[in-house]
């Protein structure tokens, strides 16, 4: 198997589009798709400052690392939950890149620590709240990398998001019929009122397996293990069902995400836009001051229950 552009010997095929690469033309590959979702989605500039979410996964290294090949100005902030030794070995890979990567650019980490703020690991937490792990965890690191981008005045946030990523949330969206959700499922949203930070997934044009290849190659040290609190959830279920349509026939994720995405550009706009609609409903913490639905957001009440329910 020959490269598709260069013909020397290839190390990955991409079914998808129906190519072969050997690895600097799949360097190539994957920084002109991660040049291509940033331009035609709007994302960010060069000048602008942007926050990458990083967990020590393959994807978001490889998005911090694709970034600062590209040129752009990005920092990134790791939020340590506190999962027994999935949490310990991914900081290590977080800090390793950090110091041995990310600091030649002249990059930056930032760290919280979910256990220092609550006082417990995010699964302690979360029982002692009576409170899903995956939603605690999922307000927490919402509001910090909310808050880090605001307080540090980034212009943008980035998330690893992949296109497995999207295609199986538009699936369980779709499957349960969740329209607000799928008016939220773009790969740019914008800031909509004072307080939140715009957000972005330039990685949604590349797939698990291209990422995956694309960190291997790079030698980008990352944390193989999902989140063990991942395991059996509905995410993992509609990714393996959409791995089954792809290996019958390749693109079915991109003609799938890619075709919602190019419907919902082509929609007219309704007579409240989402901007609209959060600018209706939200307003300032009065304990914090980050947007909320509520009179005092659901992390800081969640915070008050573990000072009173927490062991200190
Ligand atoms: S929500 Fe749940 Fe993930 Fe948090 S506790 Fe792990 S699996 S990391 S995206
Ligand atoms: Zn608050």
């Amino acid at each position: 198997m020959n490269c598709t552009k260069c013909k020397t010997k290839a190390v990955i095929s991409l079914p998808r589009h129906n190519a072969a690469f050997c690895k600097g033309c799949f360097n190539g590959f994957v920084h002109d798709q991660v040049a291509r979702a940033i331009k035609s989605e709007w994302m960010f500039g060069k000048e602008e400052r942007i926050l990458v979410a990083v967990s020590g996964g393959k994807d978001s290294l490889a998005l911090w690392d694709i970034l600062l090949k590209l040129g752009y100005r990005a920092d990134a902030l790791y939020v340590n939950l506190g999962i027994g030794t999935y949490s310990e070995q991914s900081h290590a890979k977080v800090t390793k890149f950090a110091e041995v990567v990310a600091a030649s650019h002249g990059a930056t980490l930032h760290l919280h620590t979910v256990e220092q703020e609550a006082g417990a690991g995010i699964k302690e937490l979360a029982q002692l709240i009576h409170r899903p792990t995956c939603s605690t965890c999922g307000t927490i690191k919402r509001y910090q990398f909310n808050r880090v981008a605001i307080e540090q005045q980034y212009d943008v946030m980035a998330t690893g998001h992949n296109l497995d990523d999207e295609a199986a949330r538009l699936l369980g969206n779709v499957l349960h019929w969740q329209e607000e959700y799928l008016e939220k499922q773009g790969p740019s949203l914008p800031a909509s009122v004072e307080g939140f930070a715009k957000k972005v997934k330039p990685l949604y044009r590349l797939s698990e397996r291209e990422l995956a290849a694309y960190a291997v190659l790079n030698r980008i040290d990352y944390i193989v293990e999902e989140c063990p609190m991942a395991k059996g959830s509905k995410m993992l279920q509609y990714k393996e069902v959409l791995n089954r349509l792809e290996t019958e026939s390749p693109g079915t994720k991109q003609t799938f995400y890619w075709g919602f995405l190019e419907k919902q550009s082509k929609k007219q706009p309704t007579a409240t836009t989402m901007t609209e609609k959060d600018r209706a409903v939200l307003h300032p913490c009065t304990s914090c001051s980050q947007p909320t639905t509520a009179e005092v957001c659901s992390y800081c009440k969640m915070m008050v229950r573990a000072k009173t329910v927490v062991p200190r």
